[in-house]
This record gives C-alpha cells, structure tokens and sequence, in this order.
C-alpha cells in the first residue's frame, strides 16, 4: 500500500465536494454534479463514505417517485463503490421558511414544519444506512436580540431535541445525534455558539445518552478558540461522536479550507489527540476547494485533505517515539512523592496536613522547565527534519 493511502474513515459531504464555487459575491465556477457522480468521485480519491443534507440528495421539491428513484440510483452508486453513509442531517437553513430559524424560529408554523422536515430527514438517512444525524443551527440565532428572547430559544430548542430524540427511540432506529456549534454565519449570532455549550445543553436534554457533538475546527477558529481543547472536553465526556475537519484563518469569514491548509501546527496536535485517545468515528471533512479549481482540483482537495491527516498522524507517532521529547515529558509530569498524601479524595485530616505543610514559593518558581526546547523539537517534527 502507498505510503499516506487513505486508511481511517475519512467521508465528505455532498455538498463538499459538491460546492460549484459560488460566493456572495460570485456565481459558480464548476458545473454541478449529480449525487451519483460524487459518490463515484469520491471512490476515485478513496474516500470511505458519504454524508448529505435531505435536499443534497433529495430535492425540497422532489415528488415522492422522484424520491424512491433519487434513493435507490444513490444507494445503487454506493453499492458499486463500496462507500458507506455513516451521517446525514437536515438542511434547516437554505429554504426562505427558515429565514428566522428552525427550530428557534418566532413563527410555531416553521417551528413545526421544521420537525416535520427532520423526521422525515431522519427516515431518509437511516434508509441510506446512517448512524450518527447532525444538527447544525445554522440560521438559529439572531441578527437584533430585539427579535428573540434567548431564554426562550433554549427552551424551543430542547424541545425540539426532546421530540425527536423520543421520535427515534419510537422507530426503533440505531441512531445517535452530534449537535454543531458555530459562533456565526449565517446568522449574525447562533444559539449555543461554541461546543462547551452543546456539552452543557445536552446535559438538560431528556436523552442526553442519545446526544454528543460535532465539533468543526473552522467554527471554534472563527472563535478565537483552541480547537483542540474544545475537541479534548468532548472526547474526555465521551461525547466525541462526530468531527468536521477543514481549516480556517483566525478572524476571518468562513473559509472551509482544505485540512491542514492555514495552521498546521494546530492540525497536528489535533491529529495527535485523536490518535492517542483513539478517536474511532467518522473523520469528515466539512470542507471544500477554492473556486480557482477545476473537478481535477477538488480531487487534488480532498486527497490533500486525507493526505494531511495521514502525515500528521505519523508525525504523531515519531512525537511519542521522539527519545529527546519522551525525556523532556517524563521530567516535566514527574510525581513527587512527597505530595501523594495531599492528593485525591478530600478528608478533613488531608486538608489541616496541607495547610501546615510549608512550601518554598520561591525556590519551586525557579526551576526551568524547558518548554521552549520541547516546543522548537515539536516543530522539527511537523518540519520533517528530526
Ligand atoms: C457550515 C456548517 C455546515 C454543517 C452541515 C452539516 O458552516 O455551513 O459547518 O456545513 O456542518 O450543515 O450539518
Ligand atoms: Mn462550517
Ligand atoms: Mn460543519
């Protein structure tokens, strides 16, 4: 096998490899393929699987003899290719209904038509074989705070997840959700902005067991958030179901670049944290190549994306194996027996021994600890000259 092939469970959004390059200040640049024509390219690159909005497969005006047909040309193509449909969701955002929302929306109308759009996305994804179902907000927020009350919204939006949690578990069907947050974009501000929040609102949920999270690095980027912290809370809950990979230069609009194409220092020690917590989901790439590129190019996109994450991943590996590094680690998370009685459970003894115990302030600030070495030897690494 090729060094760097593609082995993890790498998949890509219809609408990723999909995207005729089409901005807000310009019209497509590719020509739009057919659902079955993507399946068939991603099988080209060596993608693992596909995932879709209901209306990336189905459009929102399809008859339902459109559908069956749409379907099963669909589920024909995956067969053929061997590709598997581990998410799908809803397109809650593109149709002028939602203008003000889905499931936070003002109006009960588009509250309602919005459920009623999701079950029958759900029926239509688990049809094609997924597992996990995502759910981006992307038009649940507000441009004015005038509009909405915030603290209504939550409550519309837990019984929104409430409802179709209970709706799963009612069809029998072996799926779990993985809630997205991001902070804007369309909306001027989105409800439940970052994925600490999802990991607190989910909590309040009637299945929380049915719920974790999809974290996208361009959505905690647009932050000014470390990614990979938001990514460590997730897994450490064991709510790490899902991930949107692509990059993102801080402060800037909402660029889905390829993987690993503006910060690689950070793709890499996310890379190395889902490799050493042996992050075993889907690896998605919510992401899409920039409209200079021809079909050829997206090509050139998603393998760059699923290479990247394969370099990284060895780097990883010659991280752990490092001696140098290892030595410095080893030095640097040193027990010191001494300490061991003030640790762990409280007790009342434990606490009168630390508070008599003497420390010397000074004397410990004094010590190095040689993070500038270990940071300039992780950086050799990604360089490839160690
Ligand atoms: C975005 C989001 C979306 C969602 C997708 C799946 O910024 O537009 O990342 O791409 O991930 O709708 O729910
Ligand atoms: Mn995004
Ligand atoms: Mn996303």
């Amino acid at each position: 096998m090729t060094k760097y092939a593609p082995t993890k469970k790498f998949t890509f959004g219809l609408w990723t490899v999909g995207n005729t390059g089409a901005d807000p200040f310009g019209d497509s640049v590719r020509k739009k393929k057919s659902p079955v024509e993507l399946v068939h390219l991603l099988a080209e690159v060596g993608a693992y699987g596909v995932n879709f909005h209901d209306n990336d497969l189905v459009p929102i005006d399809a008859t339902p003899a459109e559908r069956d047909q749409i379907v099963s040309d669909f589920k024909k193509a995956l067969k053929e290719t061997g590709l598997v449909v581990p998410m799908a969701t809803t397109n809650l955002f593109a149709s002028p209904i939602f203008k003000d929302g889905a499931f936070t929306a003002n109006d009960p109308k588009v509250r309602a038509y919005a459920l009623q759009k999701t079950m029958n996305a759900i029926d239509l994804g688990v049809e094609c074989g997924a597992k996990i179902y995502v759910f981006w907000g992307g038009r649940e927020g507000t441009e004015s705070d005038a509009t909405k009350d915030p603290v209504t919204a939550i409550k519309r939006n837990r019984e929104a997840m409430n409802f179709l949690t209970e709706y799963v578990i009612d069809q029998g069907y072996d799926l779990r959700f993985a809630l997205e947050a991001k902070p804007n974009e369309p909306r001027g501000n989105i409800y439940n902005a970052t994925t600490g929040n999802m990991l607190a609102f989910i909590e309040t949920l009637d299945h929380p067991e049915m719920v974790g999270v999809n974290p996208e690095v361009a959505h905690e980027h647009m932050a000014g958030l470390n990614f990979t912290h938001h990514v460590a809370q997730a897994l450490e809950a064991g709510k790490l179901w899902h991930i949107d990979l692509n990059d993102q230069a801080f402060g800037r609009y909402d660029q889905d670049f390829r993987f690993g194409m503006v910060n690689l220092k950070s793709a890499f020690f996310l890379v190395k944290l889902l490799e050493d917590y042996n992050y075993e989901g889907p690896l998605h790439y919510d992401a899409h190549a920039m409209r200079t590129e021809d079909y050829e190019g997206v090509k050139d996109f998603a393998r760059g994306c699923m290479r990247t994450y394969m370099i990284l991943k060895e780097k990883a590996e010659m991280f752990n194996a490092d001696p140098e590094i290892q030595a410095l680690l080893a030095e640097i998370n040193a027990e010191d027996p001494e300490m061991d009685a003030f640790f762990g459970p409280y007790s009342r003894e434990k606490a009168i021994a630390l508070k008599n115990h003497g420390f010397d302030r000074c004397g410990i600030a004094k010590r190095g600890l040689k993070y500038e070495r270990l940071d300039q030897l992780t950086n050799e690494i990604i360089l490839g000259v160690r």
